[in-house]
């Protein structure tokens, strides 16, 4: 008999590696470490980010002390916008990430290594499936998404 597990949700979450990531040349290593773990990128893109959508975006925090810096701080220069796909992949990215707080992030997680400062901490996944979409909404139009395979073996030999 073979243990079978249940089966996982195909989701596509929003990245973002911020103008301090970008700034920092840690773009790479972000989208390396996504990639790796055999998530697919599904859309991307390189933009500043006007006030209104980074209004948009945060708007949960928008009685919070600290939300005028962070508009400014997301606007302040380019960022690279990411959809990704694959199974679970709204927590494992947030497990990717780690905390908020780079200072409370779990080892080797995004955060920990690459941030000391929770006003500078590199990267923004979604944090649930509504967010997500939400959030997908901001930055992506429908027709910015390719449609993706695993298809690994013809991209490494030519198949015959
Ligand atoms: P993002 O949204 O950037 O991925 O961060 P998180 O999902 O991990 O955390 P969040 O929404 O609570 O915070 C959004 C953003 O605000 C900054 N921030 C947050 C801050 O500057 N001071 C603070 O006290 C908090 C709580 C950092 C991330």
């Amino acid at each position: 008999m073979t243990y079978s597990g249940p089966a996982m949700a195909i989701e596509t979450t929003l990245i973002l590696c911020k103008p301090d990531a970008v700034s920092r040349g840690l773009v790479g290593e972000i989208i390396a470490r996504i990639e790796r773990r055999g998530y697919i990128i599904t859309a991307m893109k390189l933009m500043q980010l006007p006030g209104d959508k980074a209004r948009d975006h945060y708007a949960e925090h928008k009685d919070k002390p600290f939300f005028g810096d962070l508009v400014s701080f997301i606007t302040s220069g380019p960022l690279v916008a990411l959809a990704v796909e694959g199974e679970g992949v709204i927590e494992a990215c947030r497990q990717l990430i780690g905390a908020t707080n780079p200072l409370t992030a779990a080892p080797g997680s995004i955060r920990a290594d690459f941030a000391q400062s929770i006003g500078r901490n590199l990267i923004h996944g979604s944090d649930s499936k509504a967010s997500a979409d939400r959030e997908l909404n901001i930055f992506f139009n429908k027709n910015e998404f390719v449609s993706r395979k695993h298809d690994m073996d013809r991209w490494i030999t030519e198949q015959r």
